[in-house]
């Protein structure tokens, strides 16, 4: 009796590790309404609920037929193994990235200052936080169909503006400059489309309303710091000397 009851405990417990969800659905740090005037409620919503939750439950199928389970969301996409299945690439790229843009927006009330040594980093890289903006516009602007504009740390410690196509990103090993991203902007239609339509300038400007650079120097720092993600990006090439 001892045995069945114990054997039916093992079999529940294999059954559960087999369905069990390994990536979920981040919360909002704010509500829908308080990213309004700039962002809509009903985009947010969307956004979230609808769509980084399809990202979500597909990476979770795609990952379960695999052998990728136990893997971060962060191993999946240095994973080139991995990444060669195009519903793992999506949605684990997908998933990353919307957490990320969560992370990074906050209303205007709720926003945090920008560190020194960020601030000090964009003078060097950019000459100042104008003229980063201008850069990650551009490059915003001028991908083509969807995507995502990026601000990254480079495995040689610099600040790098980069783009990439629907839901790619900078840490994967398909990108020329890799890096661990910083900030990011969803350029997706379904990002703006409600309350923008074609005008993805208007949106882009609305979005820098919304970064909380208090955050984003968060995420500086971490990257800085995290030198087993870095030393797992493929070094740039130095640049000569003049
Ligand atoms: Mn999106």
């Amino acid at each position: 009796m001892r045995n069945a009851v114990l054997s039916l405990f093992l079999l529940f417990n294999a059954v559960f590790v087999v369905v069990a969800q390994p990536f979920t659905l981040p919360k909002l740090p704010f509500a829908y309404q308080d990213y309004a005037p700039y962002i809509d409620a009903q985009t947010m919503e969307i956004h979230l609920t609808k769509h980084h939750q399809a990202y979500v439950n597909s990476l979770n199928k795609a990952i379960i037929r695999s052998l990728f389970d136990p893997l971060t969301i962060e191993e999946v996409l240095l994973n080139k193994e991995a990444l060669s299945s195009d519903a793992i690439r999506n949605n684990a790229g997908g998933h990353y990235n919307h957490s990320l843009f969560w992370e990074i927006l906050a209303p205007k009330a709720k926003q945090g200052a920008i560190s020194a040594e960020l601030s000090k980093e964009i003078k060097t890289s950019f000459g100042n936080l104008d003229s980063l903006k201008k850069e990650l516009n551009k490059a915003a602007m001028s991908r083509f169909g969807s995507g995502w504009a990026w601000l990254i740390l480079t495995p040689d410690m610099k600040l790098a503006v980069v783009s990439t196509a629907n839901q790619d990103n900078p840490l994967m090993p398909l990108e020329a400059q890799r890096g661990i991203p910083i900030a990011g902007i969803d350029v997706w239609e379904h990002a703006y489309y409600l309350n923008y339509q074609n005008r993805r300038a208007d949106y882009l400007s609305a979005v820098w309303e919304l970064l909380n650079w208090q955050v984003i120097s968060e995420k500086y720092q971490q990257a800085k710091e995290n030198t087993s993600l870095m030393g797992r990006l493929v070094p740039l090439k130095k640049k000569k000397k003049k």
